[in-house]
């Protein structure tokens, strides 16, 4: 059986994980709104992946007997018209959610959870690689500035990146 505080923090991060699906929907809005299909491409990616990593703690959770709240989504809001700022707004919440997986690896050391804390690791590593795929899009559209050639040009690169159904923990 799961600690209860330790079972707050797995509830609290699923609904995070789900408001990064959401947030990342509602990006691909203003992309779609634009025509930048490369871009609406890369958000869509980033949707499943948000959603797997929900999953991936609900299922968790489940596994290790915990009770399961499914608490209510926070409307996104997309700061930023441009999509430098866009992507500011994205690393930003990355890396927020780098401070919420450490807390709550924090709370599964409290408890000596030492499973959570395993399971905990490849989130842990997912958010290196998500804040610095997030990083590398963000210069590149700092070196872009207002050339909208070169944005096409990342539009089609950012077209080319597929969905890979992680495998969690
Ligand atoms: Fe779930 O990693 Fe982004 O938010």
């Amino acid at each position: 059986m799961i600690n209860e505080k330790l079972q707050a923090e797995f509830n609290e991060q699923i609904n995070k994980e789900f408001f990064s699906e959401y947030l990342y929907l509602a990006m691909k809005v203003y992309f779609q709104e634009q025509n930048l299909q490369g871009f609406v491409n890369w958000f869509d990616v980033q949707v499943q992946e948000e959603h797997a990593h929900a999953m991936g703690m609900f299922d968790y959770l489940n596994e290790r007997g915990g009770s399961i709240e499914l608490k209510a989504i926070e409307k996104p809001v997309v700061e930023g018209n441009t999509p430098l700022e866009i992507f500011e707004q994205v690393l930003r919440h990355e890396e927020f959610v780098t401070s919420r997986i450490n807390h709550l690896m924090d709370v599964a050391e409290e408890v000596k959870d030492r499973a959570a804390l395993h399971f905990l690791d490849w989130y842990l590593k997912e958010q290196v690689e998500e804040e610095s795929t997030v990083s590398g899009v963000l210069a590149t559209l700092k070196l872009i500035g207002d050339d909208k050639k070169a944005l096409l040009l990342l539009d089609k690169d950012l077209a080319t990146r597929t969905f890979v159904q992680p495998v969690i923990g």
